[in-house]
């Protein structure tokens, strides 16, 4: 059966085609992009829960189809959590992930190494179209790099290295950096939710 990827992110989207199908749901997993005529929801929510939860119910309601949500982003301690939701548009312009990064990294030029804590995280959600809702989160915690490094993934992987870690996640396979990340955490909390629900 169909699940909608309600996202339009290509990054996202790589990274939750392997991380259900590695979790073994076989499903039809289509992005937002196959729903063309549907318009983004806006993103009011003050949490990465509500917007995941906002994004995912619009797909569901407008196809009647289950959808997924993810809303994500990088939350720098010394910043008070920022960028947060508004890591897509830090720069002023929505998904330019070169832009963003760059703003970030300038801000952070003065910050020494000790106090450049920071996490990724991911609210997956789970919406059907008779309004039933699940979501839960993950975490990647790390630190930030004074340059970037690496070529994989996408936004802001360049500049962080989790715990314990010796590289950025863009210098990780696709692998190596769902195993750890906090995509990969919640939407693997949300497979067996699922399951139940796609059968
Ligand atoms: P959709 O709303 O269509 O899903 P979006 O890019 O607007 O796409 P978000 O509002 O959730 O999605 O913003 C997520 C941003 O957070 C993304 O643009 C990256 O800059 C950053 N981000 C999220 N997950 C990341 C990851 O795994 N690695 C690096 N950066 C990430
Ligand atoms: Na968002």
């Amino acid at each position: 059966s169909r699940l909608i990827l309600a996202t339009r992110n290509a990054g996202k989207i790589t990274e939750l085609h392997a991380i259900l199908a590695g979790a073994g749901l076989p499903h039809d997993l289509v992005g937002a992009d196959a729903y063309p005529e549907i318009p983004d929801v806006k993103e009011t929510g003050v949490t990465f829960a509500e917007n995941a939860l906002l994004k995912a119910h619009a797909l569901a309601q407008a196809t009647g189809l289950p959808a997924v949500a993810d809303d994500s982003g990088l939350c720098v301690d010394v910043l008070n959590g920022a960028p947060g939701i508004f890591s897509a548009r830090w720069s002023g312009t929505h998904g330019n992930d070169q832009a963003n990064l760059d703003l970030l990294l300038a801000q952070l030029s003065d910050i020494a190494d000790e106090h450049r804590g920071a996490h990724f995280a991911c609210a997956a959600a789970l919406a059907l179209p008779d309004g039933t809702e699940r979501v839960v989160e993950g975490r990647l915690l790390g630190t930030l790099r004074h340059a970037p490094a690496g070529s994989g993934g996408f936004g802001y992987d360049p500049i962080l290295q989790p715990e314990g870690e010796t590289r950025t996640c863009a210098e990780m396979s696709a692998a190596e950096k769902n195993a750890i990340s906090h995509r990969g955490q919640a939407f693997r909390a949300l497979v067996p939710v699922l399951r139940e629900v796609l059968g």
